[in-house]
């Protein structure tokens, strides 16, 4: 680690305060270049520890930036993990009140939900399909508290990947029904088709990202627990909205999510 422990919860707050008073600020690592993958990490973490402090709390976890289109669109070469909290949930069908976010991003993802624990290293395909309850449509609106969206990888992590609302759709299906390559994705924005994708898109198949996501953590000890919500990464590159938009997503066999940005 090339940052102490003082300047880790120092940029915490400053993500955590940037992302509660809806402002944007300039990347991290143009005042600390020499910041590692752990100090990274370590300011997730604490912006974890502050949000929980604060009586926020987890509810799932996530993987970004594991589709092509995706690591184009932002310039970068490898897949992230973040969290997701309590606050930033937004039922199917309901609004999202863009006065509190800062640039917001649309992305259509699929979502996991694990019925047994699920730890690297050496966490596969197999091992994830073994573990998984079912799986189920998403969106996530993504919000980099950075300036014009401009970030690097670290100070992405840092940042927890942009995380801001997300909304889970209401059909479970069992995956091992269906042919999760091959699942078609349809993003439309005031009722025009703007980006389409397949399963495949992410990572060759969305249960590699959460098999990515089990040997991330298992490197540090650490494990996917039983009961967890996981959003794979967008099959597509994200989407710009504004107030007044409208987004509904189609995902072959599991049904649709829409939401209404005010
Ligand atoms: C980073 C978060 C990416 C995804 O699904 O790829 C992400 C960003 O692009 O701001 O959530
Ligand atoms: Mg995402």
């Amino acid at each position: 680690m090339a940052l102490d422990s003082a300047t880790i919860k120092k940029l915490a707050a400053h993500l955590d305060e940037a992302e509660m008073q809806t402002r944007d600020v300039v990347k991290i690592t143009d005042d600390h270049p020499d910041m590692t993958w752990d100090d990274a990490y370590a300011i997730q973490d604490a912006i974890r520890d502050i949000k929980i402090a604060r009586g926020d709390r987890v509810a799932g976890l996530k993987m970004g930036l594991t589709s092509y289109a995706k690591m184009k669109q932002m310039g970068v070469t490898e897949p992230v993990r973040g969290f997701l909290t309590d606050y930033g949930m937004v039922p199917d069908g309901g609004e999202c009140d863009t006065s509190k976010l800062i640039h917001p991003r649309v992305e259509a993802e699929i979502a996991f939900v694990t019925k047994k624990p699920l730890k690297g290293p050496g966490c596969h395909i197999g091992a994830v399909l073994a573990a998984t309850d079912f799986v189920l449509p998403a969106l996530e609106v993504i919000d980099s508290r950075y300036r014009d969206f401009k970030f690097d990888l670290k100070s992405v992590v840092a940042d927890n990947t942009s995380a801001a609302r997300y909304v889970v759709g209401g059909t479970p299906r069992n995956h091992l029904g269906l042919d999760l390559k091959n699942l078609g994705v349809v993003l439309e924005k005031n009722g025009e088709v703007v980006t389409t994708a397949a399963g495949a898109a992410v990572l060759g198949h969305p249960a590699q990202s959460v098999a990515m996501l089990a040997n991330m953590l298992g490197a540090r000890g650490e494990e996917i627990p039983a009961g967890t919500l996981i959003l794979t990464g967008a099959v597509t590159e994200a989407v710009a909205v504004e107030k007044g938009d409208n987004i509904s997503i189609r995902f072959q066999d599991l049904g649709s999510i829409s939401i209404r940005f005010t």
